[in-house]
């Protein structure tokens, strides 16, 4: 699915975000950016130890905020590492807020280094465990606003979403966002 936001692009695919040929990917990290599992570790597995070594100069990052590193051996040029919230931990409303900063965040340090195509994950709905239903308007929320708001920046955002599930509720989110903006307009 792909719907237009002023110049810039919105997309939803289905697949793996370590093979995606846009020039950032966003990583799903956590706040030593040390490396973890599911997206984190295929990132790392598949751009190699450059990333690693990069991110312990970074000292870490905090819970809603992202910081970059060279790809490795990825096809984008750059990795994007964003930490989301453990669900849990932080309950609902804070880690609604904390969720769209992660992607802001994303968005914001991309344009500062001129990206023009991203690629995200859906952050915190593996191992932090947020309910993807509440996750997916967040997330697409926050890319729309960020794509209305900018100027001249980022062409394309790409949510590579993982399985079909996924899919299917990224598209039914996206969908009702759509419809509302219709009303509305
Ligand atoms: N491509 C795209 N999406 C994927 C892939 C992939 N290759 N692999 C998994 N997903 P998670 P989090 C989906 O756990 O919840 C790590 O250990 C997955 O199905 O990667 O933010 C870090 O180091 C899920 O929907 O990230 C942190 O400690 C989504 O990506 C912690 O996990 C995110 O799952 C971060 O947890």
């Amino acid at each position: 699915m792909q719907i237009q936001i002023g110049q810039a692009t919105l997309e939803l695919v289905e697949g793996d975000i370590t093979q995606q040929d846009t020039e950032a990917i966003v990583n799903a990290a956590n706040p030593s950016l040390l490396g973890g599992g599911g997206v984190d570790g295929a990132i790392h597995r598949a751009g190699g130890p450059a990333i690693l070594e990069e991110c312990r100069k970074l000292g870490g990052c905090a819970t809603g905020d992202a910081k970059i590193t060279t790809g490795g051996r990825l096809r984008a040029r750059y990795v994007i590492h964003a930490v989301g919230p453990v669900y849990r931990r932080e309950g609902p409303t804070k880690a609604a807020q904390l969720l769209a900063s992660a992607y802001r965040r994303s968005l914001e340090v991309a344009t500062e280094h001129g990206v023009k195509s991203i690629a995200f994950p859906s952050i915190s709905t593996g191992a932090y465990g947020y309910p993807m239903e509440e996750a997916a308007p967040i997330a697409l929320q926050t890319v729309i606003n960020f794509l209305e708001h900018q100027q001249d920046g980022i062409q394309l955002v790409r949510f590579v979403l993982y399985g079909q599930r996924a899919y299917a509720i990224y598209v039914q989110a996206l969908q009702r966002i759509m419809a509302q903006r219709t009303v509305a307009n």
